[in-house]
């Protein structure tokens, strides 16, 4: 009885522990910026290279988790010193044109205050350091719509006014 009791219960957590990796989601990406060209598709596009000079660099790391809660990580080294930047999750991939990123992925779509905040999009906003170097991250109890949220894109200036300097393409993962 003991024996079965002690069996049923090792089972039990090797099964939370299956179920918890094959259903949790990681991603990680890494780009150097380059200025886009129509030959060479490259996932890291700078637009203005006095902002995000041409090879500086970014690392994007996802995780959700089997409850939907979702963090993400940003990283970038060799962007202009001591600025403060603006980012957000975007809609599409980044294309030549910086208007290809789209709009905000949003949790619930809307135009109202109550959708365009750091609540219900992701916003990674950051100053970057003396040498350049720049960190954020975000938490969110929802997981992103697969195949909705396909970009990282940086702008010239915090909140919504700052024009696109930087994209970087990254496919987030959606809830399993
Ligand atoms: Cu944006």
């Amino acid at each position: 009885m003991v024996a079965a009791v002690y069996a049923g219960a090792l089972a039990a957590a090797l099964l939370a522990s299956g179920s918890g990796s094959a259903h949790d989601f990681s991603l990680e990406r890494v780009g150097v910026f380059a200025p886009p060209t129509p030959l060479v598709k490259s996932s890291a596009v700078t637009y203005d290279r006095n902002l995000v000079p041409a090879s500086s660099w970014i690392r994007v790391r996802q995780h959700t988790e089997r409850n939907g809660t979702t963090t993400v990580d940003l990283h970038l080294a060799g962007v202009r010193p001591d600025h403060v930047f603006g980012v957000h999750i975007h809609q599409k991939a980044c294309g030549t044109d910086p208007a290809a990123a789209g709009k905000h992925y949003q949790n619930k779509p809307g135009t109202s205050t109550h959708h365009v905040n750091d609540k219900n999009e992701v916003w990674l906003d950051f100053k970057s350091d003396g040498a350049g170097m720049g960190h954020a991250s975000s938490k969110h109890t929802w997981a992103f719509r697969k195949g909705q949220a396909s970009s990282v894109v940086i702008h010239s200036e915090p909140g919504m006014k700052g024009a696109r300097v930087a994209c970087f393409t990254v496919p987030f993962g959606g809830a399993s």
